[in-house]
């Protein structure tokens, strides 16, 4: 672990509620000063003196005034979220009281704390490992149920047991092989090259899995974006409006009614799409605005994650569908095709007209439906068919990149070992993977990445 950071001794307070009115604010103080400041302002009894984990109710008194009547929950060494004494004050949620409060902590010695410097604290005195540590911070940012499942199960220790085995494994061979450069003069190994190699390829395959998982991850985390795209009238409009299952888009019957971009979010099973509705792409228009819009509908296009190529089932044929599916596949665009208007067509008859082109699918906009087996489909499109979200998946793209070097580095020590070669290179390779191991977990970090790291939190947290 790194050193004692700048400020470290200090006793830190924070609102940990949001800013503004509510029915109670809460007040943390973490630090080894914690509990004589509060003493000082709860005249009723010897808060020094009571039980870990206990409650108390009294007025907070600065000289004679009374700031609040609050409840203090007592939190001692090392049982408390930083490791160290911790006092919460929840008190009546008006922004100008708790900042009194506040005001009276930093009086008597505290210091306003820095964003995520509790949870900091907790990393640094050993409490939680960076990756549970980066987790909180992914929890209280999580706004679906899969992004939430993703954060808890790294908070838990979901993500940093599983390199934490390896990398312990993966020392015990290091210090043989290095001990086996003082022994250099009499060609001894006390390091077996089989088993090492083994663990290599071991970790190597958690690492692969890893990395692969940050797709996804990235879809949890960001969410992704789907632009509606198709011809002039083919009911792109009518389709926003039934996922989003409210009349947001203007729909009309004239051609090219959508002029500029609309998106909005949607949750569909855990994950957000960003869905975009373009204006109609045809070849030739004289329009300028309409054409100024056809434009950005096809720069959205390429930048989608999920391009939803919406068409008139009466207005296409099965040649030019081809041909559309070519270009989208060419362009290594994942979408899906979606033959709109079935409530006006013979759905037996279209249905065999196209029944063998892949990633087809028939809705009615106008109607809902098929609408959900719209939604099925998207998602499983999105997730590949990876639906256990109990497995670690990766979202965070510090880890990705730690992933992809610690990757390329036990490549390197595979390749030493296949080609044989000296003791000492290889004991280098081997401490190159260890580093990049421990980057991820936190066992390697200077100050500079830890404050970065932490920064990003909210105060309070
Ligand atoms: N019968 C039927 N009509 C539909 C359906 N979906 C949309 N329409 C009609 O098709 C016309 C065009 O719909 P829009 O949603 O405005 O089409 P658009 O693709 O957004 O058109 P532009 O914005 O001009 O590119 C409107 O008259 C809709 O009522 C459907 O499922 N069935
Ligand atoms: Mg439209």
């Amino acid at each position: 672990m790194s050193g004692k950071l700048t400020g470290w001794d200090d006793t830190i307070v924070a609102l940990a509620t949001p800013p503004g009115l509510g029915a109670i604010g809460i007040i943390r103080l973490s630090g080894k000063n914690s509990f004589t400041i509060i003493s000082q302002l709860f005249p009723s009894k010897d808060l020094t003196d009571q039980l870990s984990h206990s409650l108390h109710v009294g007025f907070l008194k600065e000289d004679d005034k009374i700031l609040d009547e609050v409840v203090i929950s007592l939190y001692k060494s090392p049982r408390s979220y930083t490791g160290e004494d911790v006092i919460e004050i929840s008190g009546h949620g008006s922004p100008y009281v708790l900042q009194q409060i506040i005001d009276a902590c930093i009086k008597r010695g505290a210091r306003l704390a820095k964003p995520g410097e509790f949870t900091q604290r907790a990393f640094l005195n050993g409490k939680i490992d960076l990756t549970q540590a980066e987790a909180v911070a992914d929890l209280i940012a999580s706004n679906t149920s899969i992004s939430h499942k993703a954060a808890l199960h790294n908070i838990r220790g979901g993500f940093s047991e599983q390199l934490k085995d390896l990398r312990e494994r993966l020392i015990r061979f290091s210090a043989l092989v290095e001990l086996e450069l003082d022994f250099s003069q009499e060609d001894v190994e006390f390091a077996d090259r089989k088993q090492l190699h083994d663990l290599i390829e071991e970790a190597d395959q958690v690492t692969v899995s890893l990395i692969s998982s940050f797709k996804l991850g990235n879809v949890i985390r960001n969410g992704i974006s789907a632009a509606i795209i198709g011809k002039p009238n083919a009911g792109k409009s009518t389709l926003l409006n039934a996922l989003l299952n409210e009349e947001r888009a203007i729909v009309s019957e004239m051609p090219g009614t959508t002029r500029d971009t609309i998106e909005e979010v949607i949750n569909i099973d855990g994950i957000l799409f960003r869905l975009i509705d373009t204006a109609g792409i045809r070849q030739h228009t004289n329009d300028v605005i309409e054409s100024a819009g056809v434009k950005r509908s096809l720069d959205k296009m390429k930048q989608a994650d999920l391009v939803l190529y919406l068409f008139d089932v009466n207005a296409v044929t099965k040649d030019e569908l081809l041909e559309i599916e070519k270009d989208l596949s060419f362009q290594e665009i994942k979408h899906l095709l979606v033959a709109n208007k079935i409530d006006v067509a013979d759905e037996m008859s279209v249905k065999e007209k196209f029944g063998d082109i892949s990633n087809l699918l028939f809705i009615s906009a106008i109607e809902n439906r098929y609408i959900s087996n719209l939604k099925e489909r998207m998602v499983n499109t999105v997730l590949e068919g990876r639906v256990q979200i109990e497995s670690t998946i990766v979202t965070n793209t510090r880890h990705f990149q730690a992933l992809q070097q610690l990757h390329s580095s036990l490549l390197d020590v595979s390749k030493g070992l296949t080609a044989k070669i000296p003791g000492d290179l290889l004991a280098a390779d081997i401490r190159q993977s260890l580093h990049y191991l421990g980057e991820i977990s936190g066992e390697v970090t200077t100050e500079d990445q830890l404050d970065y790291i932490f920064s990003k939190f909210c105060i309070g947290k």
